[in-house]
């Protein structure tokens, strides 16, 4: 942090997407169809029956969309690549036609001097390796690290920045133990296996990455700092389990190559017992961590709830987001401040930050979105804080560049700082959009 209270002058200021959520044209050029691509298509799955057949149509529109990153300033772009475009049938045989793609992606952006951040796996796993087991088998490590090494041949030389998973607890949480999210799967046995191979596909990318990349390499978790609902003891025990189950889970085989140890008693019978070796092919060293961040957790104690036995309660004075998440800009400097102390000292991104509203429309075209403004203004703040206190924080990426396909939600939901119409594929910049760019332009003085 500058002197002067501003961002310093290479900070990465950038928008995130991910493939299934934009692109659209989810078998084109010889794409096999992602396990979003079948629950989408699955009636009753998604709301209003809504699917990523064409979304923002970015695979057509993605030279335009660069320029209106141009216009908005950003310096970075974080996307992720559909597996399934490269390797169709999951693995062996790779398609051209779908690094082509991202060659001409990344091409654009460097020409446009927009640094990219790949993320590999962004949920749509290709529905060939689900047949496989998906998640649930063992060998998936060495797909994902041979897809992976695929990706960093065709694009390393262009200098991006990679990203292994993202928010891997909702790939569990919400794909293996609840079920809303593909593959559907509502199975509490299921759920630790889901996550630790998760974690040694990232660990194989990461050991796969230091043979062939030149670069930087992390992977991106969703934080939910926890706070008790009440003083009570049973409220503070509470708040331990659920800090367990979605943000140690990941972080401590990563950072300490062990699990947290409340987790052997929250999944019961559950959990398995894990080669001794596999930690130490988590355990690998990573150059930067990805933070997204949307809300906290208020949490109370609540014996229904599985694993952690807490659920998240409503603050009746707070303000909250279309997606019923509580707006809480401090919970963002407490988590990196937490990060700090319990893992050491890193490099660290904000990969996603945004929120969700009610954009109405307005008679002369053009969108007010001042709910979405004191979000990021808050935020973006926290994260200055944060700064401010010490932690190495390196960018900050808006989720999302466009509104987009918001997975079970459909296009109910909309993150976008720019406003997609769904029936013509305009694109308007909301007013939140002229907001970043003004606090890019000034690198944090329009806070
Ligand atoms: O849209 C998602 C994104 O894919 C992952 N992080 C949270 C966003 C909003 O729900």
């Amino acid at each position: 942090m500058t002197h002067d209270n501003l961002f310093p002058p290479d900070f990465l200021w950038g928008t995130a997407t991910a493939a299934y959520q934009v692109e659209g044209s989810p078998l084109a050029d010889g794409a096999g169809p992602s396990i979003w691509h079948r629950f989408s298509h699955t009636p009753g799955l998604v709301l209003n029956g809504d699917t990523g057949d064409v979304a923002c149509d970015h695979y057509h529109r993605y030279e335009a969309d660069i320029a209106l990153m141009r216009e908005l300033g950003v310096n970075a772009y974080r996307f992720s690549i559909s597996w399934s475009r490269i390797f169709p049938d999951g693995k062996g045989r790779v398609n051209e036609k779908g690094l082509d793609f991202y060659r001409r992606l990344v091409d654009g952006l460097r020409a446009a001097g927009i640094q990219p951040l790949i993320t590999l796996f962004h949920w749509d796993l290709p529905a060939a390796l689900d047949d496989r087991g998906g998640w649930l088998n063992r060998n998936i490590a060495r797909w994902f690290a041979d897809y992976a090494t695929t990706m960093f041949r065709a694009l390393d030389d262009r200098q991006p920045m990679w990203a292994t998973l993202n928010e891997p607890w909702v790939v569990t949480d919400g794909g293996y133990l609840h079920g809303p999210l593909a593959p559907g799967h509502r199975n509490w046995f299921e759920t630790p296996i889901a996550a630790h191979n998760l974690l040694r596909a990232h660990g194989a990318a990461v050991a796969a990455y230091r043979a062939v990349g030149k670069g930087q390499i992390g992977i991106v978790v969703n934080l939910e700092p926890k706070y008790p609902a009440s003083e009570s003891e049973e409220d503070r025990n509470a708040v331990v389990r659920a800090d367990a189950y979605m943000n140690r889970q990941y972080l401590d085989p990563i950072f300490k190559g062990s699990y947290p140890k409340e987790l052997p008693s929250l999944y019961g019978e559950a959990w398995p017992s894990f080669p001794d070796s596999d930690f130490e092919d988590i355990r690998q060293r990573i150059d930067f961590l990805g933070v997204n961040y949307y809300t906290r957790g208020l949490t109370r104690h609540d014996d229904k709830k599985m694993i952690e036995r807490a659920d998240r309660v409503r603050n009746p004075r707070a303000a909250y987001t279309e997606t019923s998440w509580e707006v809480f800009p401090q919970g963002l400097t407490d988590i990196l401040l937490w990060v700090r102390e319990r893992y050491g000292k890193l490099p660290i991104y904000i990969t996603e930050n945004g929120a969700a509203f009610y954009d109405p429309p307005t008679a002369d075209g053009t969108i007010e979105d001042p709910l979405r403004v004191d979000y990021l203004r808050k935020h973006i703040r926290a994260a200055r804080d944060a700064m401010q206190r010490g932690v190495d924080l390196r960018g900050y990426f808006v989720w999302s560049l466009l509104d987009n396909f918001e997975w079970a939600l459909g296009y109910s939901k909309r993150f976008g700082i720019i406003h997609v119409d769904f029936q013509t594929q305009k694109r308007t910049l909301k007013r939140s959009a002229h907001f970043y760019k003004d606090v890019i332009r000034t690198r944090g003085g329009a806070l």
